[in-house]
């Protein structure tokens, strides 16, 4: 039907040749070197310990730095190692300029970066300045009345008419992220403060100019020690509503106070002003948004170049939408392929003539892709794993690859309360139960939704705990391990770490996957994801069968494949005529 060829190969074995020319060439694109660069999310707790005590660590990330060079990405996103209490691992910062000692020191982190940067790899750390731990000393001298720090938090009577610090008498019903209330009372002062994800993590008022000089002072501090960039944390919730800001509560309407905080009125503003001061721009720096809430169009703004504002945004749309209307993630509803690719199709048009999509399936605070989005039963794993991985990195944007993702890791068969341990699972649960759900339901939903599936210890090979530590791991392995494992995965060149390795490849080497515009085709096929990129005169069509059961092509609906050129495909036995079961190819067109 087409010229196969080894075209693959020819592209992977070019691409690698061009990846550090290219890399160094993308440097200095003016738009940005981050727009052909992939990026890969570690969650340090899990993902390699070097001292044996169940932990990963820094030293572990360092330890990995050519498996993550042999894969071929372009950066490093840390989740958090500052020091913390760890109320929402690591989320709850009380030192922002040092290093957790369960991580290791900053000289470990130096060590990191200096070795990465070797590699031609960049580091971008995580920033986490919506909130502050309980415990940082900005908060702590917030709790006296009298400290100049009182006003760097939310702090607020008991409603009227009630005995502060009695059930009932918080300043307004706001639920938290992971807490039954929003507001926690502080007996010194008689009042509460405000902490929408928990009573560990009050929120910063971003509307006092020394907060945010104070934010801005330590960030120019971690870009001086020679990173490349933040991922910025709840980043659209920095600037809070006015009933809020003029001294009153929160603003009523549903209980989850996240909707009713995102996209506040001065969130341009404070990231205008955040990249002035810190020099994001200036620096070149990869500037990430995290932004539940986000619509295309706040994305537009806040990534338009013109504006100087961030580089990127993470939309939550795509992950809300196997969730009951109304609902939220606990209440469960079937994932439909045509809403799926329909909304990732709407983002590269919302940003396709400024600004810059990010693209993810899989984080820290998500469910496994391949267990959520794929198949992930033995004969469909492999398959639909990497035909996930098509898909995304195809789309236009900057991919995110998470930890064990390049090899297809799973859910966790998780069963009891007991096989949990994130906050927000273990808040669920309780208030859950509370409210009367019987408790197999709370389980379904658990099992479906957890953050704790991406949490498992990243599974290197088949030695005792998946070669993550030699101690006790803080969170089981997945029992899967023997049979799903990086150092497996590495060796086998019909590997989902094969695939993703080549899909790298094929970005760092075309200029069409990199800029071509988007085209969504059949856009209500409930089995065929497809689409086109075109850049000029060249065009490129990716087809993938996104289900377990074989499909037909869908013959005359799609361009023209006379003399097309077989890039990648997940079959070595492609049929014309019918795409098998996970099956997908990315053609060039003639
Ligand atoms: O997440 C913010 C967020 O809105 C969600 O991803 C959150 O996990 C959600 O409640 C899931 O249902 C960020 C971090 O990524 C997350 O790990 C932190 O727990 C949270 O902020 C608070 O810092």
């Amino acid at each position: 039907m087409y010229r196969t060829a080894e075209t693959y190969t020819v592209v992977v074995v070019m691409s690698a040749a061009l990846t550090s020319a290219a890399a160094a060439a993308a440097d200095q694109r003016p738009d940005g070197w981050w727009k052909s660069a992939v990026v890969y999310q570690i969650y340090p707790r899990s993902f390699q310990d070097s001292n044996g005590d169940g932990l990963g660590d820094i030293p572990g990330i360092t330890s990995r730095l050519d498996y993550l060079a042999e894969l071929g990405v372009d950066v490093i996103w840390l989740s958090p190692v500052y020091r913390s209490p760890q109320v929402d691992n690591g989320y709850d910062i009380s030192d922002y300029r040092d290093i957790d000692p369960l991580f290791g020191t900053l000289e470990d982190l130096d060590t990191l970066i200096a070795q990465a940067h070797e590699r031609g790899v960049k580091l971008v750390m995580d920033l986490v300045v919506n909130h502050t731990s309980d415990q940082h000393a900005w908060f702590t001298e917030s709790r006296d009345p009298a400290s100049a720090k009182r006003d760097w938090y939310f702090w607020r009577p008991a409603r009227p008419g009630t005995v502060p610090g009695t059930p009932g008498a918080e300043p307004d019903g706001s639920i938290a992220a992971f807490a039954p209330s929003a507001w926690t009372f502080d007996p010194a002062s008689g009042q509460y403060y405000l902490g929408i994800f928990s009573p560990g993590q009050p929120d910063l008022n971003w509307e006092n100019p020394d907060v945010r000089e104070a934010v801005y002072a330590m960030m120019r501090w971690w870009v001086a020690r020679g990173i490349d960039g933040f991922r910025m944390d709840v980043i659209n919730l920095i600037s809070k509503p006015e009933e809020l800001t003029s001294g009153a509560v929160l603003p009523p309407g549903g209980e989850s106070s996240l909707g009713r905080i995102a996209n506040g009125r001065r969130l341009h503003e404070f990231l205008a002003e955040m990249n002035r001061a810190v020099g994001l721009d200036e620096h070149r720096l990869l500037t990430v948004g995290e932004m539940p809430g986000a619509t295309v169009e706040v994305a537009r703004a806040v990534t338009d170049p013109a504006r100087g504002e961030l580089t990127m945004v993470f939309t939550f749309e795509h992950m809300n939408l196997d969730q009951a209307p109304g609902g939220d993630k606990w209440d469960l509803a079937g994932l439909s392929l045509p809403r799926l690719k329909g909304n990732l199709a709407a983002w590269q048009d919302g940003l396709a003539d400024a600004g810059w999509n990010s693209l993810y399936l899989d984080n820290h605070d998500q469910p496994r892709a391949v267990s959520r989005f794929g198949d992930d039963s033995p004969p469909h794993r492999v398959n639909s794993a990497k035909t996930l991985g098509t898909v995304l990195h195809l789309h236009k944007g900057t991919p995110y690859v998470y930890q064990g993702e390049e090899f297809g890791m799973t859910n966790a068969p998780f069963g009891a309360i007991g096989d949990y341990r994130d906050v927000e699972s273990l808040n669920y649960h309780a208030l859950a139960l509370a409210g009367g759900r019987p408790e197999a339901d709370v389980l379904r939903s658990l099992v479906a939704k957890s953050r704790d599936h991406a949490r498992t210890p990243v599974q290197w090979d088949a030695t005792d705990n998946a070669g993550f530590t030699t101690g006790t791991p803080w969170f089981a392995v997945n029992p899967n391990y023997a049979a799903i494992n990086a150092e497996q995965a590495r060796r086998d060149p019909g590997s989902v770490f094969a695939h993703v390795q080549k899909l790298i490849a094929l970005r760092h080497a075309d200029e069409t996957v990199r800029e071509g515009r988007f085209a969504l085709l059949l856009p209500d096929h409930e089995q065929i994801w497809a689409f086109t990129r075109t850049r000029g005169d060249d065009r490129l069509l990716v087809v993938a069968n996104c289900s377990s059961l074989p499909c037909a092509w869908p013959v005359g609906q799609l361009p023209d494949l006379t003399d097309a050129e077989l890039l990648l495909g997940t079959h070595a036995d492609a049929r014309d005529g019918e795409l098998a079961p996970w099956e997908s190819r990315i053609l060039r067109l003639a």
